[in-house]
């Protein structure tokens, strides 16, 4: 029986790129669903605050934001590998921007009036206070994770989306995927938000027909399928972590940039979106995560992870 459990929700795209990795590198794990807004009491329970999704949890150990989650699956099964030798600069950089700047500009296409509508579905277009009470409450809770994206209006985010699928599109021409004949991180950063929308704003999908070689990788893709899905509790889920012991860290040098020495009470948020803090004890800061140690009332002593890139370290106020 497989440990990984992911704390996911059907439309996130996020998690439709873990769901993916799961399938290209074939594991078993264990599905959690969380709610698409905040209150996330389960969730916030095993995170001590961070509330993006998806998070993965190995016992008493909860990894945050899908770039660390992918570390851990590479290591738990090294192959097929995310990172391919001789283009691991390129597959994370080509990862990144997939995952900041193509992301952006495909959701804020997708919630074009017509497809936040049929996203909300039975809703008229119009603005998030036109969709009815879910849309809206939906439109406010994202408006506040926003710390630094900025807001693109649908017809930007229509010319960017479409100039960014014909540089995908340049870069299929030729090979079956991205970066050469297997997939590798940046297919699987760059395919979750086009897979939105032609799964979850469908009405808004026209706009990949330009591209033919992108919707047939975007086939390639799918079907390396989900892999193994067992569905768990989210109760199961923290008694899981309640009965378990955080793994002893990794001996990996402390690399302090802060002037924060171990042992410190810190938070952790995001940079742009998602600044909904985690407070804990900071028990390593290496080349590439942090790790903090927090207790909670239901869920124990956990160890919760995050990356470096796009996270802010501060010292807990006393
Ligand atoms: N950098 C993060 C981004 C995750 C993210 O933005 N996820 C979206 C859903 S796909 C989210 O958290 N939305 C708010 C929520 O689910 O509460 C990652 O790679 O995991």
């Amino acid at each position: 029986m497989s440990n990984l459990i992911l704390h996911h929700y059907p439309t996130s795209p996020f998690s439709e790129k873990v769901r993916l990795i799961f399938g290209s590198k074939q594991l078993a794990w264990k599905s959690v669903i969380i709610p698409m807004t905040l209150p996330k009491p389960d969730a916030v329970a095993l995170t001590g605050g961070y509330r993006k999704t998806p998070f993965l949890q190995i016992g008493a150990d909860i990894y945050c934001d899908t770039a660390l989650i992918c570390d851990v699956l590479e290591h738990r099964q090294p192959t097929p590998t995310l990172y391919p030798e001789g283009h691991k600069g390129l597959a994370r950089i080509l990862a990144q921007w997939a995952d900041e700047k193509l992301f952006w500009a495909a959701m804020a296409y997708n919630f074009s009036p017509k497809g936040a509508a049929q996203m909300f579905s039975g809703m008229s277009p119009g603005g998030p206070e036109q969709w009815g009470p879910i849309g809206k409450a939906f439109g406010e809770d994202r408006a506040k994770m926003r710390v630094a994206v900025p807001r693109i209006s649908p017809g930007d985010a229509a010319a960017t989306y479409k100039s960014y699928l014909r540089r995908l599109a340049n870069m299929l021409d030729g090979q079956c995927f991205l970066l050469g004949e297997e997939p590798c991180i940046a297919d699987f950063s760059a395919y979750h938000p086009l897979w939105f929308t032609r799964h979850c704003t469908s009405v808004m999908a026209g706009v990949l027909d330009a591209t033919p070689n992108v919707l047939a990788w975007m086939d390639r893709m799918a079907a390396l399928g989900q892999g193994a899905m067992e569905k768990f509790s989210a109760t199961d889920a923290i008694a899981l972590a309640a009965a378990s012991t955080p793994v002893a860290l990794a001996d990996e040098p402390f690399q302090d940039e802060h002037g924060i020495p171990l042992g410190s009470l810190v938070t952790l948020a995001g940079d742009a979106f998602g600044p909904e803090p985690t407070e804990g004890t900071l028990i390593a800061a290496t080349r590439t995560h942090y790790s903090l140690r927090r207790t909670d009332a239901r869920a124990g002593t956990v160890h919760v992870h995050f990356p470096r890139i796009g996270y802010v370290l501060k010292k807990a106020e006393a």
